[in-house]
């Protein structure tokens, strides 16, 4: 087994996102949160059990950080190894691979993550990616997230709930040490994720900007699930004090 020691405190995760600068782009940024060394800031002030960032990030915050690389380096570095813009929305999903494994790891990373759209008509291509990237990881001991997200023209419009806990299992059945799997919308579904998932783990993100109070709610239903946290990013940094909603998320999730 892969051991998940050093992006997990007492077997719960708290995750910070912040790849979302290839994804989605400036739409979702404003003057407090497209600086990324402010983000960097909270994850470490914060005491997030890891910052997920793609390659470009961690090479130019992490390694050359602008208040010293080894204060942003106490932060452990999940490297993106895929990603795509929402700029093509033609098509069914399918998202590259960016970066290596040796390279996340020359960057500082200790666990990688990849994006399987589960139901694209690419879904072999990136089943077939993720599992070289499992092979390369579990040979250097590095603990790898599946963020597995049911997308394409063959699932839209079909059951998300059981469409997500199929993905879980793709995940297990590939080797994910963890699968990072979006909120199915109620504690039945997500339990089915988590037993679906079996000895992976599981972590839900966070999703579109939501009240501080429904969000909240959300993540206590998550932490009843048998999930062992969250990987959320607008929730956060879009939040007018981030810092005040870790706390309470740290509470959560922790307990
Ligand atoms: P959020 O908490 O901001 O939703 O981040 C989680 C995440 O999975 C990011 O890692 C990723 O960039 C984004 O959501 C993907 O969003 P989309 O649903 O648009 O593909």
């Amino acid at each position: 087994m892969i051991s998940l020691d050093k992006i997990t405190k007492e077997g719960k995760a708290l995750f910070l996102a912040y790849d979302q600068g290839l994804e989605h782009g400036p739409t979702d940024f404003t003057d407090e949160n497209a600086d990324p060394a402010q983000i960097i800031k909270i994850a470490l002030y914060g005491e997030y059990t890891g910052v997920i960032v793609h390659k470009g990030i961690a090479e130019k915050y992490f390694v050359k950080a602008p208040f010293g690389e080894e204060l942003a380096r106490k932060t452990p570095i999940i490297i993106k190894l895929n990603g795509k813009t929402n700029l093509v929305t033609t098509g069914d999903p399918y998202s590259p691979l960016l970066c290596t494994v040796d390279e996340a790891l020359a960057l500082g990373a200790v666990a990688v993550g990849y994006t399987v759209y589960v139901g694209s008509e690419f879904e072999n291509k990136m089943t077939q990616e993720f599992a070289e990237v499992v092979r390369d990881a579990h040979a250097k001991n590095i603990p790898v997230i599946g963020w597995m997200y049911p997308r394409g023209k063959s699932v839209e419009g079909k059951d998300h709930k059981e469409i997500s806990a199929y993905a879980a299992r793709i995940g297990l059945e590939l080797g994910a040490d963890i699968v990072k799997m979006q909120y199915p919308g109620d504690l039945e579904s997500l339990k089915k994720v988590v037993e679906m998932a079996g000895k992976t783990k599981v972590v839900v993100s966070g999703g579109a900007k939501e009240e501080e109070e429904v969000f909240l709610d959300t993540a206590k239903i998550i932490m009843q699930s048998g999930a062992i946290g969250m990987a959320v990013g607008r929730n956060i940094w879009q939040s007018p004090d981030p810092m005040a909603l870790t706390k309470k998320l740290q509470e959560i999730v922790f307990g």
